[in-house]
C-alpha cells in the first residue's frame, strides 16, 4: 500500500498547528512536565541536521509524557542577537532586524516540517523589545545590588570583530567565531560578579542530575582550590605573598616567580638593575593571550629580577626572584613560590635556568633530577625539618596551623573563575539601560523607562577606536540624568550573546506577560526545567551563566528555586559520511530540508535517533535511512494484515509487553535507538504472524513519540477514536514480559536441522523426546544408532549419530 508521506505529513502538521494541538495547558493542577531544547541562533544557514538530534529526542520525551497525562511545556524561540547576524547585515547592506525575522522564518519552516510538538503559542524572541525589557530589567537589579560594575581591564581585542571577546570565546589564542588574532587591550568594560556565586555553582550541582561529564566541566571551569596564601619577605623590605596549594613543600621552594604584571615591578622599578631587560620581557608577555601563557608544553621564558631576593619563611633562605609569563596576573596573587621537585612548569624552569631542585616528598622512581616527581598526593615528607616523616595530608595541615600561628600566612579558597566581561562594542545587542552623569556617576534608568529600544542607525559597523556604533548616534547618546536631571550620556556597549539565553526558559513559562518577567503562579508551578538537553558545546559557559541568574533570581525572589535546571543531557554531533566535522569547506553537509523531502520527517527523525547512541558522535550514513524508510512503510501496511478477533497467542502477548516495557524505559534513559530497535522486530513479528487491531493499536501509541505523521494517519484510517496523541500511554504486565517459552536448536552431527518451541520449564527427557519426534529430526534419524545425546539447556540439543 503506497504511503504518501508528502501529503500525509503536511496534513497532520497543519492540523496540529492550526489548532495548537501542543499548546501547554494553563491548568497548574495538572502534573507538569517541562522539557526544553537548547533554542537556536537562526544563522543564515538554516537548520543544520544537528539541530534535529536534539529536538527529536525531547519530541519524543515531551509526546510519551503528554500520552501519560501530564501538562507538558515544550516551547521553542529564537537566540537572535549576535555577530553572525550583524556581520552579514554590514556585508549586505540589510538592516540586522531584517535579516532575523527573514532567518527566523526560515528556520520555523524547517521546523514545522520536522513535525516537532513545540507549543507555538509561547515562541520568544531575544531580539524583541518585550523580549529585552526583562533582560535589561535584570541588569538594572545586578547593577543595584553591586553585581554589575564598570572596570578599566586588559581584554581580548579581536582585530577582525573588532570587538571585546570573553575569555571563552578566545580559542588556542584566536577568535572563536571568525579564527582572526586576538590581542590584549585596556578597555572600560561592564563586568558581572559571578565569582560571589562560585562556592553555590559548585555546591549545587550535588543536588541536580546533571551527566556526569557536564558537572565535571562546570567545576573544572570554576575551578575551586584550596590551598594556603604565604608571606615570603624580600631584602628590600617588601612582603611578597603567594598562593600555592602545595604549601607542605614550603622547604622545597628553591626561588619564586612574579607575573610579568606585577604591580612590585613598578614599585622595585629605580632598584632593578637589569630594568631594560625585565621591560622588553614584559612587552612581550603582553602580547600574548592567557592560553598561549599557560600551555604546558611551552619552552619556559623568563627573567630573573637582579637587585631583589625574597626570603622563604620557613628558613630564612634567599631564594631568586624571577619574571615569567607562565605565572597569571589575574590568579591567586600572581606570584608563585616555585618548587621544581614537585611541578612539572617549575621543574621546567629550573632546568633552563639552572636552579636547584630540592626534594620534599620522598617516592620519586626516576629523580627529581630526571622529572619533577607530581604524583605524590600520598607520599611522605622528606627534607622538611619538622614536616619530615608526615605524610603530605598531614603536612599540609602542620604547615598551615604553622604559618597561621606565625602570621606568615592562612589557608585560602581559590576559584579560576573570572567576573563575566558584559559589554560588547557592537551594535546587536541588548542596549545596557545606564546613563553616565558627569555629577551622579552610572545611573540606572528608571524601570518605567524599559525597554531602552535600540534605535536605528545608519551604520552599524564597528568603529576603529573600539567604540560601539551607537556612540556615534549622539541624538541617542546625550540624554538627561535620571538623578539630577543634568546633561548625560547613555552607555553605548550592548550585552554580549550570552545574556538572552540566560533566562530564556522562564520567559516561555509567562511569555505575554507585560507587568512581570514571570508571575510568581507560573514560576511557582513550571520551575525547575524537567530535562534540559542541549549541545556540548554549551555545557560550560552558557549552563553556567544562566545557573548563575537563576541564583540571582532566586535571590531577589523571582523564582522559587535555587536551580534552574534539574536534569541536564547533552547529545554527540552528528559527523559526515566521512567521519569528520561537517563543514561547508569539506564539502560533506547534509541539508536537512533535502532528506525530508526524498524520505519525508518521519523517516528522517527516526534515522537521527536510530543513528547510534546519543552522547556519542555519529558519522551520517545514507544507507541506514533507507532502512528506516522501509520500517515505516512495513508499520504501514501491517494494516492489511489486520485479523479479526483479539486472540493473542502467548509469544505475541510476552512480546507485545516486553516491548512496552523496553520503549518505556529507553525513552526516559535517551535510548531511542534500542527503542527503535525493539519495534522493528514487533512489526516484523506482526507483519509475518498477522496482528489483531488491539496490537495495532498499542503499537501505533508506542511509535507515535517517534513518528508522529504516520501514527497519526494510522489511527485515523484504522478508526480508533480521536487523535493518538490523546490517546493513554500503554501499560504492561511484569509477569507477561517474561518468557514462557524458548526456542531450541536441534542439530544432527552438530549441523542445524530443526527448531523447536518448549515450555522453559520443560525436563531434559521431555525436551529430547520432543525434539526426536519432530517430523524432519525423525525422519533423518531413522535407520541411524544414537551415541551420545548433547543437551545445553534452553538453547539445543545436538545428536550424534551414525
Ligand atoms: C607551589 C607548588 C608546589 C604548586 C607543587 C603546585 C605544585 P590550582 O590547583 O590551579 O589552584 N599558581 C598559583 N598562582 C598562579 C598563577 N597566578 N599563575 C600560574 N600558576 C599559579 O593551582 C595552584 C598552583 O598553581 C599553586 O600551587 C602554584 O604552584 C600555581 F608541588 O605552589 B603551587
Ligand atoms: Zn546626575
Amino acid at each position: 500500500m503506497e504511503y504518501n508521506f508528502k501529503q500525509i505529513e503536511s496534513k497532520w502538521q497543519n492540523v496540529w498547528y492550526t489548532q495548537n494541538t501542543f499548546a501547554a495547558k494553563q491548568d497548574f493542577s495538572l502534573p507538569k512536565y517541562y522539557c526544553l531544547v537548547e533554542f537556536p541562533y537562526p544563522s543564515g544557514q538554516g537548520l543544520h541536521v544537528g539541530h534535529p538530534r536534539s529536538y527529536t529526542a525531547l519530541d519524543i520525551v515531551a509526546r510519551k509524557k503528554r500520552l501519560e497525562g501530564y501538562n507538558v511545556l515544550y516551547p521553542m524561540g529564537w537566540d537572535a542577537f549576535g555577530l553572525p547576524t550583524e556581520n552579514f547585515a554590514i556585508k549586505n547592506h540589510i538592516h540586522p532586524a531584517e535579516v532575523t525575522k527573514n532567518n527566523v522564518a526560515h528556520f520555523k519552516q524547517q521546523l514545522q516540517s520536522l513535525g516537532f510538538s513545540f507549543d507555538w503559542t509561547r515562541e520568544i524572541n531575544t531580539t524583541d523589545p518585550s523580549y529585552y525589557k526583562w533582560t535589561q530589567w535584570i541588569f538594572l537589579q545586578l547593577f543595584k545590588k553591586g553585581l554589575a560594575y564598570k572596570k578599566e581591564m586588559a581584554v581580548n581585542w579581536c582585530t577582525s570583530c573588532k570587538c571585546v571577546l570573553a575569555n571563552e570565546e578566545v580559542v588556542n589564542g584566536v577568535c572563536e567565531r571568525c579564527g582572526s588574532e586576538v590581542i590584549r587591550k585596556k578597555q572600560s568594560q561592564w563586568m558581572l560578579k559571578i565569582t560571589e556565586y562560585a562556592d553555590r555553582l559548585v555546591k549545587d550541582l550535588d543536588d541536580v542530575d546533571f551527566i556526569d561529564r557536564v558537572k565535571t566541566q562546570q567545576r573544572n571551569w570554576i575551578g575551586r582550590s584550596t590551598g594556603a596564601e604565604v608571606d615570603f619577605g624580600t631584602t628590600l623590605g617588601d612582603t611578597l605573598t603567594v598562593y600555592t596549594t602545595r604549601p607542605d613543600t614550603l622547604f622545597g621552594a628553591t626561588y619564586m616567580v612574579i607575573s610579568p604584571e606585577h604591580p612590585y615591578i613598578e614599585k622595585w622599578a629605580d632598584k632593578l638593575t637589569n630594568l631594560d631587560e625585565v621591560r622588553k620581557y614584559q612587552d612581550e608577555a603582553a602580547h600574548k593571550s592567557d592560553f598561549e601563557r599557560t600551555e604546558l608544553n611551552k619552552d619556559k621564558t623568563g627573567v630573573r629580577l637582579q637587585g631583589v631576593m625574597g626570603i622563604n619563611p620557613v628558613n630564612n633562605k634567599e631564594i631568586p626572584i624571577f619574571i615569567s609569563d607562565y605565572v597569571l596576573v589575574s590568579y591567586g596573587t600572581g606570584a608563585i613560590m616555585a618548587v621544581p621537585a614537585h611541578d612539572t612548569r617549575d621543574w621546567e624552569f629550573a632546568k633552563k635556568f639552572d636552579l636547584p631542585i630540592i626534594e620534599v616528598v620522598a617516592g620519586s622512581k626516576v629523580g627529581v633530577e630526571n622529572e619533577a616527581f607530581t604524583d605524590c598526593a600520598t607520599g611522605v615528607m622528606t627534607n622538611s625539618d619538622f614536616l619530615t616523616g608526615m605524610s603530605v595530608e598531614e603536612a599540609k595541615k602542620a604547615i598551615t596551623e604553622w604559618l597561621t600561628k606565625e602570621g606568615k600566612g592562612h589557608q585560602k579558597v581559590n576559584f579560576k573563575l573570572r567576573d563575566w566581561v558584559f559589554s560588547r562594542q557592537r551594535y546587536w545587542g541588548e542596549p545596557i539601560p545606564i546613563v553616565k552623569c558627569e555629577k551622579c556617576g552610572y545611573v540606572p534608568l528608571d524601570e518605567s523607562q524599559l525597554p531602552l529600544t535600540l534605535p536605528n542607525v545608519e551604520s552599524y559597523e564597528p568603529t576603529d577606536t573600539g567604540e560601539s556604533p551607537l556612540a556615534k548616534m549622539t541624538d541617542w547618546v546625550n540624554t538627561t540624568c535620571p538623578c539630577c536631571g543634568g546633561p548625560a550620556k547613555r552607555e553605548t556597549d550592548t550585552m554580549p550573546q550570552w545574556a538572552g539565553s540566560s533566562w530564556y526558559f522562564l520567559r516561555y513559562c509567562d511569555p505575554h506577560n507585560d507587568k512581570e518577567l514571570i508571575s510568581k503562579e507560573a514560576a511557582e508551578y513550571w520551575t525547575p526545567v524537567d530535562w534540559y538537553n542541549g549541545g556540548m558545546e554549551h555545557t560550560t559557559l552558557h549552563l553556567l551563566y544562566s545557573r548563575f541568574w537563576h541564583k540571582f533570581l532566586y535571590d531577589i525572589g523571582v523564582v522559587p528555586t535555587s536551580e534552574p535546571y534539574q536534569k541536564r543531557t547533552s547529545h554527540g554531533m552528528i559527523l559526515g559520511e566521512n567521519g569528520e566535522k561537517m563543514s561547508k569547506s569539506r564539502g560533506n553537509v547534509v541539508n536537512p530540508d533535502e532528506i525530508v523531502d526524498t524520505y519525508g520527517a518521519d523517516t528522517m527523525r527516526l534515522y537521527e535517533m536510530f543513528i547510534g547512541d546519543f552522547e556519542k558522535a555519529a558519522p551520517w550514513n545514507s544507507d541506514s535511512i533507507k532502512g528506516c524508510k522501509r520500517f515505516i512503510e512495513k508499520y504501514w501496511n501491517l494494516q492489511e494484515k489486520v485479523v479479526d478477533g483479539d486472540e493473542y497467542t502467548p509469544q505475541m502477548e510476552a512480546l507485545m509487553h516486553k516491548t512496552i516495557k523496553k520503549v518505556t524505559y529507553d525513552i526516559d534513559n535517551l535510548k531511542a535507538n534500542t527503542a527503535i530497535a525493539a519495534m522493528m522486530t514487533l512489526v516484523n513479528e506482526l507483519s509475518a504472524k498477522g496482528c489483531n487491531k488491539e496490537e495495532l493499536k498499542t503499537l501505533t501509541i508506542l511509535l507515535n513519540p517517534f513518528a508522529p505523521h504516520v501514527t497519526e494517519e494510522m489511527w485515523d484510517v484504522m478508526n480508533f477514536g480521536g487523535m493518538v496523541n490523546q490517546a493513554k500511554w500503554p501499560e504492561y504486565d511484569e509477569e507477561k514480559t517474561k518468557e514462557n517459552d524458548v526456542e531450541i536448536v536441534i542439530q544432527i552431527m552438530g549441523k542445524v536441522r530443526a527448531k523447536i518451541t518448549v515450555p522453559v520449564d520443560m525436563t531434559k527427557d521431555d525436551v529430547l523426546a520432543t525434539a526426536k519426534a519432530e517430523p524432519k529430526i525423525a525422519e533423518l534419524l531413522d535407520g541411524k544408532e544414537i551415541k551420545k545425546e548433547v543437551y545445553v539447556p534452553g538453547k539445543l540439543v545436538n545428536f550424534v549419530a551414525l
